[in-house]
């Protein structure tokens, strides 16, 4: 009888310590404060140093970048490792075009203040169709159902592929301050990465409530290039899933870098 109570007793205890070792694990989780990163320049790729980088997508080997300007603005592929344009399509004069993204086999491109998205065939960029939203377009990426779209605020908005319609949008913060000036954007294993206009920094958003976990801090990427004569900000995010590396480039950087992200 004794026994058995004893049993019982280191049985309630094994059991108490077991719950609290597993409160402590999800503490500890859910505590966890933002990530930091510095990098690792790996390879350095040729870029087009006329291209007023707005949007960038890595794809199979191919770098697919969409640019801006009034008069300049493009869609164009190229191969990552000579920076040779293989495709290349043309705005209209009056379109600033801003961020882009594969989704399926079609690419998506925004504009700046013209309302308008241009649809196009992923392997020879021949457009589908237009379509309209409100507001600014500035940088663009997906999660596998949704378009994601920035406009300069911190708010990110999710449109639906089809319709186009904002299905939710999300205000982006760190520290509980809202993280203005999202740019170009790229979507990495659940996470939105979305440059900081005008700063060396990409801030890691998670995308449910726009909590900043983690930042980049590419501070000194700008001594890798080949030429700083008339660079304007860095912009430009890529994933290559195959090496889990990040590709980034600026506004008429004559550079893609593919880096590493170091844990600070
Ligand atoms: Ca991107």
């Amino acid at each position: 009888m004794e026994n058995a109570v004893r049993k019982k007793a280191l049985l309630f205890t094994a059991l108490v310590f077991f719950l609290l070792l597993l409160q402590l694990a999800y503490q500890t989780m859910n505590d966890r404060g933002p990530s930091y990163y510095s990098f690792n320049v790996l390879a350095i790729h040729p870029h087009d140093d006329t291209s007023f980088t707005q949007g960038l997508v890595y794809h199979d080997g191919l770098l697919y970048e969409g640019t801006g300007l009034y008069g300049r603005s493009s869609l164009r592929i190229a191969e990552l490792s000579t920076g040779d344009i293989i495709e290349q399509v043309n705005l209209p004069g009056d379109y600033f075009g801003e961020g882009m993204t594969i989704m399926g086999d079609r690419v998506y491109q925004v504009t700046w203040k013209e309302n308008t998205g241009f649809v196009y065939s992923m392997d020879d960029l021949t457009e589908i169709r237009s379509f309209s939203y409100s507001g600014e377009g500035w940088g663009l990426t997906h999660d596998g159902s949704h378009l994601i779209l920035s406009n300069g605020s911190s708010t990110l908005s999710f449109l639906d592929p089809e319709t186009f319609q904002v299905v939710r949008t999300v205000d982006v913060t760190y520290d509980d301050a809202p993280v203005p000036d999202l740019n170009e954007l790229e979507y990495v294993d659940g996470l939105v990465y979305a440059n900081v206009w005008q700063l060396d920094q990409i801030v890691l958003i998670e995308p449910d409530d726009g909590v900043a976990v983690g930042w980049i801090d590419l501070d000194g990427i700008e001594g890798h290039l080949d030429s700083n004569e008339g660079i304007d900000v860095l912009n430009g995010i890529a994933y290559n899933p195959e090496t889990g590396r990040l590709l980034v480039t600026g506004k008429l950087w004559p550079n893609v870098f593919e880096i590493e992200l170091v844990p600070e």
